[in-house]
């Protein structure tokens, strides 16, 4: 293609490119020297020719541009577009913030968009790697370092699809992994031709995935708690490792700050006392990275004292009578295949280990009295909303800390009424999770081809698959069990819509992985790792550059239960990118299949089906009615196939605004508490486990978890909830636990989910890169124990990597424990050293129990850097590949 006038807008590619470098110019001097700017404006030339889309008096027009980042918002994002190009943008000011309806707003990442698409490290066209060669790979060894000759697309997709038949026809569909998270429609068409080994996720959740559904909390532990609006009521409010001003955005804060404002005692249990918990000045319960099993089974151990001290006024017997099994001998259920009960192993009966304030404390370095305190802040008559997200989770061997999350909460009763919740905080609902208010649409689109292959590999183990060629396949869920073992000869990666290398346990296997292979190819926008170690990269659109997108309503459509946001394509697709969609079909028809069988829908029709099939809980029925009113001149506008509709707002004006919020009043049709159904009446409204209730004892866990094979030093799981040592725990940064003396990597590490970036996304992004220098976070004990102050360069190492990063020295941390931001582009120099931080390079699948990715146990050493000083990111060029024409 060449430097046509394209599209809606009516710029030539060429001159966008030079406006929008010229706006980047602008807004790089504003972020550092304002003066410099204004000396700049006034030195400009008086009627000098001026751009258009520069000129105050060209009109333009808002467009709500999608912001949609696994991030943990749902934020109205507006663009001011003058003759194609963005020259301003905004947020949420369609309302007052106010309780019945906060304001939606963004933040730097999404106010950050503009250089995702437009910035200079996009990816243009697609290109193949140099020494690359069919059918072999060429000179594996150069991926990740090789240079980058650009191909047309027809090339592009010649070498994928012959590469793809021959190793279907050579090895057969099993030698294809798809490794990640993977979505989307380029995976639809390698399952129409056979499928791949596909791959199966604890991601967010950890261990609280498996365990959830069966102790009888539905949605992969995403369970249900309180209508947002009731967080008013509580007395206390515990942030359970959660940190929602960095990790969910959106309108969480608003709600806690109506909560604090109301006289609400916060509270927040973990390692830092994070932005959020300060923010609150909530009461800071210090606990280490993966050791919450043994905090949550003292603070149960108290309970159980408290209770028999202040004759039953603790503990809420009658509820736990009425809702669950197996809180002592007197309930077990039916199932029960051994006379042993949760009561009587936190006294000691068993192991002869009371699980005391002061026993736990060794472990969790929580301070004992503070273990009393949650334990009497616990008690029944308190009414306490505890809130978690899955951080303490994604942690080796805590598959029982959910079971206990929960447990001593149900001990207090805390369930189905005003104030009283044992919930949890997902980023993905941004607060109200259950009982939607908007039901999206379904695009009518066909469901892509299943995948044949049946085979699926657990997400850490799949570099060690590509290794060995050997690994456990998926039995039944959710288990990958040892009698399922199986060889595996992986010859082509395809990645697209994950970046596993960077997200998945162990990126130095990773990349051994990768150049073990004879093909790789990724989709991507900009340099990605993943694009950096293929052969083939295929450019593909933002979210900008879509036609529309829908969002909101449920926690699986994305984010807030009140609010519906529709975005609008911006701009036309950027050089030579094309969506997901339009490389699939256009790789279907390269490889023989039917095409317009598997993709018969324009983007336009399968954005009018969403909407027009979108519902809405009317607030006077609580019935869920239509939710646009579609006209027939809007289909014959569109050009789409549709029926005229009645609804809550008519199309055009939805579009217009971009966003409809749903003003919430107190006592509602939307007002809900969660398992309030179950708690109204518990036999015509059970829970999905055998016995129908709430399990603290759950004979399916234990036979699932010692059948999963993972846990490999002979400890056997319990249907009740246990202490077992975790692998890479804080016990493991111990050579001799017993006598303190420490190991070779004797710090605990974990991974906050950072501002800077949605997991690897915006990484790349030089206003991020300013905002947030990606440090790594110690605490003022360690750091002067080292002789590190803030900013020097600290080197962190363990026997799998080394990487460099500026120190933020911080009295919010226990000491012991560091923080290294989750998401960074991994950036190995030719020294071996990794100057990103990027944290997987550390981490090991040792998985146990269900086999999760345990990121947050992992250990680590550091020490003040001697080297010279690491250079701020904002200061390292942006990573664009160099390119032959
Ligand atoms: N800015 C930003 N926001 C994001 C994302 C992102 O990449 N960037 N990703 C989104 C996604 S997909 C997810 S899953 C969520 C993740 O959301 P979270 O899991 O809530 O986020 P984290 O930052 O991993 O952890 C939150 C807090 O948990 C505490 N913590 C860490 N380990 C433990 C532990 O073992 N026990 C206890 N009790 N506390 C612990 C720490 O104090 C930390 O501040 O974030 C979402 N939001
Ligand atoms: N050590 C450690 N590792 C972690 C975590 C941790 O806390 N510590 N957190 C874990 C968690 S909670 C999660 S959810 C995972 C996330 O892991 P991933 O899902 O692998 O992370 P992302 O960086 O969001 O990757 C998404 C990629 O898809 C691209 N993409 C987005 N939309 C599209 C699209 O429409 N089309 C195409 N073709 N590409 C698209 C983005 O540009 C990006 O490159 O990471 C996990 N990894
Ligand atoms: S929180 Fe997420 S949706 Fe909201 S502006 Fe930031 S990146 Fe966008
Ligand atoms: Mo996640």
């Amino acid at each position: 293609m060449s430097n046509q006038t394209r599209g809606k807008g009516s710029i030539t590619r060429r001159s966008f490119v030079g406006a929008s470098a010229a706006a980047m110019a602008t807004l790089a001097l504003t972020g550092c020297q304002p003066e410099t700017r204004l000396k700049k404006t006034e030195e400009e030339p008086k009627g000098a020719a001026r751009d258009k889309e520069l000129d105050p008096n060209v009109e333009g027009k808002w467009v709500t541009a999608c912001c949609n980042n696994n991030c943990g918002g749902m934020c109205l994002n507006k663009v001011y577009v003058v003759d194609g190009v963005v020259v301003r943008q905004k947020t949420d000011d369609t309302t007052e913030d106010s309780m019945a309806a906060p304001q939606l707003r963004a933040c730097p990442r999404g106010r950050s968009k503009k250089q995702h698409t437009f910035g200079v490290d996009r990816l243009k066209y697609p290109m193949k790697r140099k020494n690359w060669e069919p059918h072999t790979g060429g000179k594996k060894e150069l991926r990740g370092v090789d240079e980058w000759v650009r191909i047309s697309w027809d090339e592009a997709l010649d070498i994928v699809a012959d590469e793809l038949k021959n190793t279907i026809d050579t090895h057969g569909n099993r030698a294809i992994l798809y490794p990640g998270q993977v979505k989307g429609n380029i995976t639809g068409v390698i399952n129409a031709l056979g499928g791949a080994v596909g791959s199966i996720t604890s991601g967010s959740m950890g261990t609280a995935v498996y365990h959830s559904t069966v102790m009888g909390q539905p949605l992969m532990g995403i369970g249900e708690q309180n209508d947002r609006t009731d967080w008013v009521n509580a007395d206390y409010l515990v942030l359970y490792g959660c940190n929602q001003a960095w990790a969910s955005p959106g309108t969480y804060m608003y709600y806690f700050n109506e909560a604090k404002k109301a006289g609400v005692q916060f509270v927040f249990v973990g390692p830092e006392y994070n932005v959020t918990a300060a923010h609150f000045n909530a009461k800071w319960i210090q606990v280490r990275p993966g050791t919450d099993t043994a905090f949550l089974l003292a603070v149960a151990y108290q309970m159980f004292k408290s209770d028999e001290a202040q004759k039953g006024s603790v503990i809420d017997w009658d509820f736990l009578a009425k809702y669950t099994v197996g809180i002592d001998g007197n309930s077990m259920p039916a199932d029960a295949k051994v006379n042993e009960n949760f009561h009587d192993y936190v006294m000691g009966t068993y192991d002869g280990q009371p699980k005391t304030p002061e026993w736990a404390s060794a472990i969790s370095g929580t301070p004992p009295e503070d273990i009393v305190f949650y334990a009497d802040m616990l008690k029944r008559d308190n009414a306490v909303t505890t809130l978690r997200s899955y951080a303490a989770f994604r942690t080796n061997d805590s598959d029982d800390a959910n079971y206990l999350y929960m447990a001593v909460g149900l001990m207090g009763g805390h369930l189905g009424k005003p104030g009283h919740a044992i919930g949890e905080a997902y980023h993905n609902c941004a607060g109200s999770c259950m009982d939607t208010i908007f039901n999206l649409g379904a695009s009518g689109a066909p469901a892509a081809p299943k995948n044949p292959i049946t085979d699926i590999v657990n997400d850490p183990e799949q570099w060690s698959a590509i290794l060995t060629g050997t690994f456990n396949s998926r039995g039944p869920w959710p288990t990958c069990p040892p009698e399922n073992r199986k060889d595996i000869d992986t010859r082509l990666i395809v990645f697209t819509e994950a970046s596993p290398m960077n997200t998945l346990l162990d990126t130095g296997s990773a990349i051994e992985a990768v150049r073990k292979v004879d093909f790789v190819f990724s989709t991507a926008r900009s340099y990605t790792t993943q694009a950096q170690y293929s052969d083939v990269v295929l450019p593909v659109i933002t979210e900008w550059e879509k036609v529309g997108d829908l969002r909101g309503g449920s926690v699986m459509t994305l984010k807030n239960r009140e609010a519906l946001i529709a975005a609008t394509q911006v701009c036309e697709p950027l050089f030579e990118a094309k969506s997901d969609k339009q490389i699939a079909k256009e790789l279907a028809a390269k490889v023989g299949l039917n095409a317009d069988e598997l993709f018969p829908l324009s983007d336009e029709q399968e954005f009018f089906n969403m909407l027009a099939g979108t519902t809405m809980k009317s607030p006077d029925t609580g019935e869920f009615v239509p939710f646009l009113t579609i006209t027939d001149d809007d289909i014959s506008s569109w050009g789409v196939e549709g029926k005229p509709q009645e609804g809550v707002i008519s199309l055009s004006e939805f579009l217009d605004k971009g966003i409809y919020k749903v003003e919430r009043k107190p006592g509602d049709v939307y007002t809900y508490y969660g398992y309030q159904d179950f708690i109204k009446d518990p036999t015509a409204n059970p829970r999905e486990t055998p016995s129908g209730k709430f399990e603290i004892y759950s004979q399916t866990k234990a036979d699932s978890l010692n059948a999963a094979g993972y846990t490999k030093d002979g400890f056997v799981w319990k249907p009740y909830p246990t202490y077992k040592v975790p692998v890479n725990g804080y016990e493991a940064s111990f050579a001799d636990f017993a006598n303190g003396v420490k190991g070779d990597y004797p710090y605990q590490v974990f991974n906050p989910h950072y501002l800077r970036r949605s997991h690897t996304q915006f990484d790349n992004l030089p206003y991020l890169r300013q905002a947030f220098a990606n440090p790594v976070f110690i605490s003022s004990v360690d750091a002067a124990e080292k002789g590190i102050v803030d900013g020097d360069t600290v080197r962190i190492w363990n026997g799998k990597a080394q990487s460099l990063r500026p120190a933020s020295v911080t009295e919010r941390l226990m000491p012991g424990v560091i923080a290294l931001p989750h998401g960074p582009w991994v950036d190995v120099d030719k020294d071996g050293v990794d100057r990103a931080g990027a944290e997987n390079l550390f981490t090991s699948p040792a998985t146990s129990g269900f086999g999760v990715a345990g990121y947050n146990t992992n250990l680590v050493n550091f020490e003040k850097y001697q080297g010279d000083a690491l250079e701020e990111d904002y200061l390292v060029p942006q990573r664009i590949p160099s390119i032959q024409e």
